[in-house]
């Protein structure tokens, strides 16, 4: 078995001191960046994010797996520049305003980050106005919005119109997803797109970042 298949295989299994280890091995023996994060990395947390949309593994899991493939990327981060790796996307994520459920933001968070998106993460109790500042300042071309609470959803209608209001409605599409959002709703507030969990928002993401 290749080493690119060994990090594939311990990230899903969570095991990030070996992830970690293997990695830098593959580095050293001169294996390309984007191989070493594309067939090792980037794989394993696909196969990650396939099992977790179809309930074969669940949150902790996900949430180890994630945390190997943080503890890998870190180490390519510094060489993919030169290596002429370039993140396939940029965007911003948050858990809207009065909202302090993180658990399901983070993994779409972590989800998106191992397709390659670059995402500013801007953690819970998100303005309005701070989703669309981020997204004009750092030219995100998606601002994604969580919410798990019924009382806090309707904060994304006001992103949407808030991103009117600033013009760049044309310029970024807007992400909702959380417990109680619905595609119904997506479509009444004018959102672009609903997606129910972790592993289609980043799959949803790429598509968008591609047609965009
Ligand atoms: Co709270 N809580 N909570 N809570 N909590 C819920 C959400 C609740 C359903 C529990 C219940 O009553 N049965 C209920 C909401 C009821 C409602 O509004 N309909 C509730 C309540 C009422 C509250 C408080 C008001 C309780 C109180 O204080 N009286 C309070 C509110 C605090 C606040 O936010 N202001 C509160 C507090 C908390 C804790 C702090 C204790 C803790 C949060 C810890 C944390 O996040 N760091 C907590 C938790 C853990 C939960 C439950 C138990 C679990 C939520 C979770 O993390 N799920 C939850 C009950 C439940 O769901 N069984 C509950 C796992 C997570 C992976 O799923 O976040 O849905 P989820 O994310 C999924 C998808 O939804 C999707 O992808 C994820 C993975 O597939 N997704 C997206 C999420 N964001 C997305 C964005 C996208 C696309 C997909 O695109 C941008």
């Amino acid at each position: 078995m290749s080493i690119l298949n060994d990090i594939s295989e311990n990230l899903q299994k969570g095991k990030a001191k070996v992830v970690k280890e293997l990695v830098q091995q593959a580095i050293d023996e001169g294996y390309p960046v984007k191989e070493i994060l594309e067939e090792g990395l980037l794989s394993g947390m696909s196969v990650i994010g396939e099992k977790f949309k179809n309930n074969e593994v669940f949150v902790p899991e996900v949430l180890v797996a994630a945390r190997a493939m943080n503890m890998g990327a870190n180490l390519l981060k510094p060489l993919m520049a030169d290596a002429g790796v370039e993140a396939s996307g940029k965007v911003c994520i948050g858990t809207v305003k009065g909202d302090l459920h993180d658990i399901g933001k983070n993994l779409v968070k972590m989800m998106m980050e191992g397709k390659g998106l670059e995402v500013i993460d801007l953690g819970t109790d998100v303005s309005p106005e701070k989703y669309v500042e981020t997204a004009q300042q750092e030219g995100c071309q998606i601002i994604c919005c969580s919410a798990l609470l019924t009382t806090t959803m309707g904060v994304m209608e006001e992103v949407v119109k808030q991103a009117e209001a600033a013009g760049i409605r044309d310029k970024v599409k807007i992400m909702v997803g959380g417990a109680p959002v619905t595609d119904a709703f997506c479509k009444q507030i004018g959102a672009d797109i609903y997606t129910p969990d972790a592993a289609s928002a980043a799959d949803a993401a790429v598509a968008m970042c591609k047609g965009a």
